[in-house]
């Protein structure tokens, strides 16, 4: 009896739960009032789909990558999807912004979830699936430009000026704007806000994880901002600075040529930190000089012949590991460390080994050109230290104020109780690690409390945003953020995954913890394949 009225009040719960799901539909109307202020919408729509395919959507700079798995039928999620135009009144700019929620309110996990963009990619529709697929509600934007157009064609206007509207858009703008637009659709559809709401990015994601930091933290509840392309005003002039002394220096040399300082400097430094594992895990402690280095002949496969060093070379790799300087000799920007590939500042296309062309970083070619010398013809031709100084001093004048996300000032994040996690890959070969450490550096400077909401991980040997021979936390820190919301589970640990070092057992992935800076992950001895042979000192 008892039972039976049990589940007739059960069946009569969830008739009335689904019949107020069902009052909410997926329809333009339901949406009407979906509106931020300074907006006017040019068109939205809203599409509710069953069975929505992932397939093919994986090419994104996205950090909520959905891969397509060879031979397994692409995830399928059912979807309500809101697309919406808009512009900035007096502006003249456009910005697409989409709107991903789970279509059946029993498939919401009560969170909202934004997944950050990489790159001039600032998000579109792709980063919207994986969160929904995994229970969220979701918004991304493409932050004010087309993401198939060149940076030319919305970074300038049509008379040669910077597009200001469009790079406010991008750096920090349409970001917020999407997480208000995304959290109102989130409460108009279920009829609650979110419990929780994350950001979860990585480089140019990393950046606009920093930037909500800074500017809107009560958006979010928490943040998971990897390899941030902070100081975003140098670091875009600081990418430069291979292909310009590559020119100033007239030598060229191929990727192999770059591969052999590498692999001798990992050779000579690996083992600083106590174990042989390809992962130089203290980069200070490591003198290799790139001059020891002259005069040994390369033999090169792509392609294919063989190159004698130069010092010229030589000097080249030197101030790529070093980073720029002014012609005065002053510090400006930070450098790579010697694990990571240096054919990513310096790539280049070879005819033969020593005929060949650099191909500049296209972040730091497409800043210079469109940004600081506002010519889509520009080249470094002819550059001298004195011209590239002015580009850079220029980079920052200008443009820290609208992207470089460089202020430590997080008093409104600490005031909202968002937390956020940082970390960064020892050998990253695009964003220069130590950018980070000097961020976080200025802001316990600033805060000597950070600790209480903001944590930043290092993560040798991991190559950006990800990968390398480890230790990799990229697939844990987001869970890691997330016991720091919800349960307070403070983090002292992060868990990462490198590749195991032989002779070890039949795993071939080891496990350790990395430590929160100014920690350092250090070997205290016994089986590197084992997470207690380190610890955090
Ligand atoms: C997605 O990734 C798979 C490998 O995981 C690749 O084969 C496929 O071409 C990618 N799809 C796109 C559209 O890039
Ligand atoms: C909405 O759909 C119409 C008709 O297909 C299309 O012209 C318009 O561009 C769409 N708007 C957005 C924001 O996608
Ligand atoms: C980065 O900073 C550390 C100290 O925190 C230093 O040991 C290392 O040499 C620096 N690397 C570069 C490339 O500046
Ligand atoms: C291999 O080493 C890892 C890390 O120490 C450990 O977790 C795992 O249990 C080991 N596996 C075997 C089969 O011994
Ligand atoms: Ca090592």
């Amino acid at each position: 009896m008892m039972l039976g009225m049990i589940t007739i009040a059960a069946t009569l719960s969830s008739l009335f739960t689904s019949a107020l799901a069902h009052k909410t539909q997926c329809t333009k109307k339901t949406f009407a009032s979906l509106k931020v202020k300074n907006i006017e919408i040019i068109s939205f729509n809203v599409t509710a789909a069953r069975g929505f395919s992932t397939s093919g959507r994986n090419a994104t700079g996205g950090v909520g990558i959905i891969p397509d798995i060879p031979g397994t039928p692409a995830p399928t999620l059912d979807i309500c999807l809101i697309v919406l135009a808009y512009t900035h009144p007096g502006k003249n700019d456009v910005v697409n912004t989409y709107i991903g929620l789970p279509l059946d309110a029993k498939d919401w996990n009560s969170r909202f979830l934004m997944d950050g963009g990489g790159g001039w990619y600032s998000g579109g529709e792709s980063e919207v699936l994986s969160p929904v697929l995994s229970g969220y509600a979701s918004s991304s934007t493409d932050g004010g430009h087309d993401n198939t157009a060149s940076t030319v064609d919305w970074g300038l206007t049509k008379d040669g000026k910077t597009n200001w509207p469009a790079l406010w858009d991008f750096s920090s703008v349409a970001i917020a704007e999407a997480a208000v637009l995304g959290k109102l659709a989130t409460k108009i559809y279920y009829g609650e806000s979110p419990k929780y709401s994350y950001w979860h990015g990585c480089s140019t994601g990393g950046r606009q994880g920093h930037a909500m930091a800074q500017l809107h933290p009560e958006l979010f509840d928490g943040i998971v901002g990897g390899a941030p392309a902070v100081s975003w005003d140098k670091f875009a002039a600081a990418g430069l600075w291979a292909p310009f002394l590559s020119q100033l220096l007239d030598t060229r040399p191929p990727k192999c040529v770059l591969d052999t300082f590498t692999s001798a400097a990992t050779a000579a430094c690996d083992e600083l930190d106590g174990v042989k594992d390809g992962i130089i895990a203290y980069p200070g402690q490591c003198h290799f000089k790139a001059s020891s280095l002259v005069g040994q002949t390369v033999y090169c496969t792509e392609p294919d012949g063989k190159i004698t060093i130069t010092k010229k070379m030589a000097q080249l790799v030197a101030a790529i590991w070093e980073g720029p300087r002014s012609s005065d000799g002053h510090f400006k920007w930070y450098g790579f460390h010697y694990d990571s590939s240096l054919a990513s500042m310096l790539g280049t296309t070879c005819k033969s080994v020593d005929d060949c062309t650099v191909v500049p970083f296209p972040i730091a070619e497409d800043w210079v050109k469109v940004f600081l010398a506002r010519d889509p013809s520009f080249t470094l031709e002819g550059l001298t230290r004195a011209d590239y100084d002015k580009l850079f001093r220029q980079s920052v004048r200008e443009y820290a104020p609208v992207i470089g996300t460089g202020s430590v000032d997080l008093s409104k994040m600490k005031k909202a109780g968002t937390k956020m996690l940082a970390w960064h890959g020892m050998a990253d070969q695009l964003v220069p690690t130590n950018g980070t450490v000097d961020y976080y550096d200025r802001a316990r400077n600033f805060d000597r409390h950070v600790a209480d909401y903001y944590r930043f991980f290092l993560a040798p040997g991991v190559t950006h945003c990800g990968f390398g021979n480890g230790f990799d936390p990229s697939n844990t820190v987001f869970d890691t953020l997330k016991a720091w919301v919800e349960e307070a589970a403070v983090p002292d640990r992060l868990e990462a995954v490198a590749a195991a070092v032989s002779p070890s057992n039949t795993s071939e992935t080891r496990t350790g913890y990395l430590c929160p800076y100014p920690q350092v992950f250090t070997f205290i001895g016994g089986d590197p394949n084992s997470p207690s042979s380190f610890t955090c000192v």
